[in-house]
């Protein structure tokens, strides 16, 4: 199995650590898809990471659609509850980390893109209002569980909202969430000390 993907994508970096917890050997292959004459296209054709190589050659894309099909390959270390309630409540939660890091690269992509005058400003506050009411559910759905995840055990929802707010440390420190949010800024330590989030750090 191979995984194509940057080591700084959060959706690249939620299957590795997916994959780490599930203790699924795999092949990273590095990629980067801003570069001109990448290869990406090959293999997905929107162009993005994570893509996922199955041994038959498959492509998987879609980091959502790829944790969700590891959880039903490989069965090892289940990070995905039976019950078809609180499953649809882990793959909301995995879907609202997804969103995070989608604002938080539409905010990156706008700066990359645009100059002065020409950034947004409209779309800057669009983007960052989302980051901050999916904060504020998260802060409030971590005091509802009286454990150390969103649910009972380990899941795809904090592989998720781990890497979603990791990726805010490191890409948007502008945000400055943690001073506000000390319980969901330590519910994120204690995912970054898991070897699994040790290992995927973003290279500085
Ligand atoms: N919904 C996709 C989003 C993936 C995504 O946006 N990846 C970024 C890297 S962080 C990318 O490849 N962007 C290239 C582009 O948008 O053309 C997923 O969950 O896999």
């Amino acid at each position: 199995m191979k995984l194509i993907g940057s080591l700084t994508s959060p959706f690249v970096r939620k299957i590795r650590v997916q994959l780490l917890e599930k203790e699924i050997p795999f092949q990273f292959v590095p990629e980067n898809v801003w570069e001109e004459g990448t290869k990406i296209m090959d293999h997905n054709p929107l162009g993005k990471v994570p893509c996922l190589i199955l041994d038959s050659g498959q492509s998987v894309f879609d980091s959502t659609v790829i944790s969700g099909t590891l959880e039903y390959m490989m069965p090892t270390n289940p990070l995905l509850p039976t019950d078809p309630h609180k499953r649809a409540l882990v793959r909301t939660m995995e879907s609202l980390g997804s969103g995070m890091n989608d604002a938080a690269v539409a905010i990156l992509l706008e700066h990359k893109f645009h100059e002065g005058e020409a950034v947004s400003k409209d779309w800057l506050n669009r983007q960052y209002s989302k980051i901050h009411h999916s904060l504020e559910w998260l802060d409030i759905r971590l005091k509802t569980t009286p454990g150390a995840f969103l649910l009972e055990q380990l899941s795809l929802a904090d592989i998720s909202v781990g890497c979603a707010l990791m990726y805010l440390d490191f890409r948007r420190p502008e945000i400055q969430w943690r001073k506000d949010l000390p319980a969901l800024a330590e519910y994120a330590d204690r995912l970054a000390a898991r070897p699994s989030f040790e290992g995927t750090r973003p290279p500085v």
